[in-house]
């Protein structure tokens, strides 16, 4: 195993990485921009490096000086965790051609994955069912009209170099081709500096199932199930959740086989993702593959009892993975919430300030993985979310309830959050009842985020109810007692109403 670890990453993940590597005996070192040199990671790593200037273009996205770091400190390995520099062909070769370990997959893995029609090419030679459309990029309007044509409309245009829905286009008909295919490679050009576009057929209304898979480098490839990811806005995800009420155990185990091979097709190693489009008869369809550990992994850890971060430092280091896949079996379920620093009342614009108080919640299946305490200024440098919310139960029910008792626990001042939001969700017959797909969100927005904020009334016996509870706290109330027998009573109510409005 390695002696000291870098993790080029900050807010809640590095911290995560940082908890792995301490389980594992290894010294982790934290990088920081100016912005961030009294953030929790810079403090819990075992030493820190100031990497430059706020803005990320200057500082988690500076490779160069992330690997100077590296060996200025004497670590062996770098972990990327997600966004910044994750995924980047280049780093991963770089951080090897220094003579580190990158703890991910190969430079030839990322860059086999990266092109969605590689990907989509590799996929086909390796069995695993794609989306029907073109495997090569189309020349020009007149080409991928043909295309259309033998799939037929709708059909959906997407960028080669893409991800994450830009350069998309649904085109519902012949005659809006041209002009779509325009916007898509602009929008293409723009992203990612590359126009290239090709055609698939647009599946209406599937969910989004992706497969958690982990590879060492002897040839062990294992998947640990799904994620359904179908709640999401913008293509952000807002809750995830293992496994998914449409995924039965075969399901599950033919999916798995065919990330499994998705995975061998490419040569990779370390934890990865397939992602599938799984439509309402349980076709299911190959999207692209995340070469990273993703943002809802701990919905994964906690249904399969497995740490992806510590076996991703230890298949980084060469180890053999342990286990046999028939051994691998969900058990209970898992949701995750997202904690961002986002207004649901002004169409989630990034909120702004310093977290004034924070409370935390705890108990039975709850667990928060924060990248925030009290007194951290949350600004616009870096990605809104705050932290997750996760939590386990015996069967989805429980899971929910859970996820809304823990979400009654947390108190965030200073900045708006999602909170609020994913407590409406929790309370949704649709949710509840598992019957989502990838519109579900955006159809049910409006109806979610017009729900009224509490009134002036709420909030003045909110605060009475405060009042009265501190007060109660130093001299508890005797019920019934002869002096006031009402008040305990009133209080209580009083009480249950604070607790309802979170006291916000
Ligand atoms: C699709 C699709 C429907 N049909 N492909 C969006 C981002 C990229 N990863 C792939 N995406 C989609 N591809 C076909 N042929 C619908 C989406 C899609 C989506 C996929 C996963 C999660 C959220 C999504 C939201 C909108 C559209």
């Amino acid at each position: 195993m390695f002696s000291k670890v870098l993790i080029a990453n900050r807010g809640e993940i590095a911290l995560r990485i940082i908890r792995a590597c301490q389980e594992l005996g290894v010294k982790s070192v934290a990088v920081y921009s100016d912005a961030d040199a009294r953030a929790p990671h810079v403090r819990e790593a075992d030493e820190a490096i100031n990497i430059g200037p706020a803005p990320s273009s200057e500082s988690y996205l500076r490779g160069d000086k992330i690997i100077e770091a590296a060996r200025r400190a004497g670590a062996q390995a770098i972990h990327p965790g997600y966004g910044f520099l994750s995924e980047r062909e280049w780093f991963s070769r770089a951080v090897r051609d220094a003579g580190l370990v990158f703890v991910g997959p190969p430079p030839e893995a990322i860059a086999a994955l990266g092109s969605k029609t590689a990907a989509r090419t590799l996929a086909v030679m390796a069995g695993v069912p794609i989306v029907p459309g073109s495997t090569e990029s189309v020349a020009d309007a007149r080409a991928a009209a043909a295309i259309a044509e033998q799939y037929g409309y709708p059909v959906l245009l997407k960028a080669v170099a893409g991800g994450g829905g830009k350069g998309m286009r649904v085109v519902r008909a012949a005659s809006e081709l041209a002009s779509a295919l325009e916007s898509a490679r602009r929008e293409a050009k723009n992203a990612f500096g590359d126009d290239a576009v090709y055609v698939e057929k647009y599946i209406d209304g599937p969910r989004h199932v992706e497969i958690q898979i982990l590879a060492d480098s002897h040839g062990n490839v294992l998947h640990l199930g799904e994620r359904e990811c179908s709640v999401q806005r913008r293509h952000q995800k807002m809750i995830e959740e293992a496994p998914s009420v449409a995924v039965s155990p075969e399901l599950r185990a033919q999916m798995g086989d065919t990330a499994v091979r998705m995975a061998r097709a490419a040569g990779y190693v370390n934890a990865g993702t397939c992602e599938f489009l799984l439509d309402r008869d349980g076709q299911f369809y190959f999207l692209e593959m995340n070469t990273r550990l993703q943002v809802e992994h701990p919905v994964t850890e906690l249904v399969y009892g497995i740490d992806l971060v510590y076996w991703q430092l230890r298949v980084a280091a060469g180890e053999v993975l342990p286990f046999e896949q028939s051994a691998l079996v969900p058990r209970g379920w898992a949701i995750e919430c997202r904690i961002t620093s986002e207004e649901m009342s002004s169409g989630f614009l990034p909120s702004t300030g310093r977290v004034e108080y924070l409370h935390v919640p705890s108990g039975p299946g709850v667990r928060w993985d924060g990248g925030i305490e009290m007194g951290s200024e949350i600004g616009l440098h870096y990605d809104p979310m705050l932290a997750k919310l996760i939590v386990w139960g015996r069967t989805r029910d429980h899971a929910i309830a859970r996820m809304r008792r823990a979400l009654l626990e947390l108190t965030i001042h200073g900045v708006e959050t999602s909170r609020d939001f994913h407590l409406r969700l929790m309370d949704d017959a649709d949710f509840q009842s598992g019957e989502i797909s990838i519109q579900w969100l955006e159809q049910k927005l409006p109806s979610i985020t017009a729900v009224k904020p509490p009134g002036g009334d709420v909030a003045l016996v909110a605060l009475s109810a405060a009042l009265l509870a501190e007060r109660d706290r130093a001299r508890p109330a005797r019920t019934g007692s002869a002096a006031s027998p009402a008040v305990a009573e009133v209080s209580s109510e009083w009480r249950r109403a604070a607790l309802r409005e979170g006291l916000r």
